[in-house]
């Protein structure tokens, strides 16, 4: 679709008729997010973070790329990659092309200006919050790569495992105006759900804090367009 902006100006030189100039832009103008469709992982800490903040449509999302581990993606052709060969990757105007998701959350909270006018305190936890989630999609990425799949999802999420720990951490600290990190948490807690529906049943608060983003339109929309778990609970 074309958005067709009018300017004020007028041209006037060597007595021609004046001419309207009209400056053509396009929707493609949006920042693309270059990450595989549907799928609830990597992407869906900016996801969460952009739908909680009503910007999920300020992007536009490529995600028709192949998967690693075939010939096609192997190959490299037809679509972008990071300069490390993974995804995602945000490409802009103005020759953008970046890699590493953390960057590319930061890049998009400063053009929408997200989280812009926190405390220092504010920031600083936000950005504690952002490192959690992180962390705990590693721990998931090694629980779902392990020898044994079941056996290392039973033991993150076994009483006194590191899910648990990580929760009785948090309990009291997921208060307060809903920052990045608090919308990063909250997608990291939501692929813990995905994978085992009552972990956060003995932790109340962060159970509240949940269920609160769970509640926002914006995160419905994002829990819509990614349906599938890539972390999986069983070796089968
Ligand atoms: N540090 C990078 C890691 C990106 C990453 O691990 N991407 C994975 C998919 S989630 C990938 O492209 N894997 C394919 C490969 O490495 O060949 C980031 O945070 O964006």
């Amino acid at each position: 679709m074309h958005t067709i902006h009018t300017s004020p100006f007028f041209h006037t030189s060597n007595n021609r008729t004046p001419q309207l100039h009209l400056l053509i832009m396009s929707d493609t103008t949006k920042p693309t997010y270059h990450y595989w469709a549907g799928v609830a992982s990597r992407g869906h800490y900016l996801f969460y973070t952009l739908g909680y903040n009503g910007k999920l449509d300020d992007i536009i999302v490529k995600g028709d790329q192949p998967y690693p581990g075939t010939p096609e993606w192997a190959s490299g052709e037809g679509f972008i990659q990071s300069k490390m060969g993974q995804l995602p990757v945000l490409t802009d105007e103005g020759d953008v092309s970046i890699g590493q998701g953390r960057a590319i959350l930061n890049y998009l909270c400063k053009k929408f200006s997200i989280g812009q006018d926190l405390s220092l305190a504010d920031y600083g936890k936000s950005e504690e919050l952002v490192e959690q989630a992180n962390d705990i999609h590693n721990l998931l990425g090694k629980a779902h790569y392990g020898a044994d799949r079941t056996v290392s999802m039973n033991e993150i999420f076994a009483s006194g495992g590191p899910v648990e720990k990580v929760l009785n951490a948090y309990e009291d600290h997921v208060g307060g105006a809903v920052a990045p990190g608090h919308c990063c948490f909250a997608a990291a807690l939501n692929l813990l759900v995905r994978l085992e529906p009552e972990c956060l049943a003995k932790n109340p608060k962060i159970k509240a804090f949940y269920d609160e983003i769970q509640a926002n339109e914006g995160i419905k929309t994002v829990n819509e367009r990614c349906p599938y778990p890539y972390f999986k609970r069983n070796s089968n």
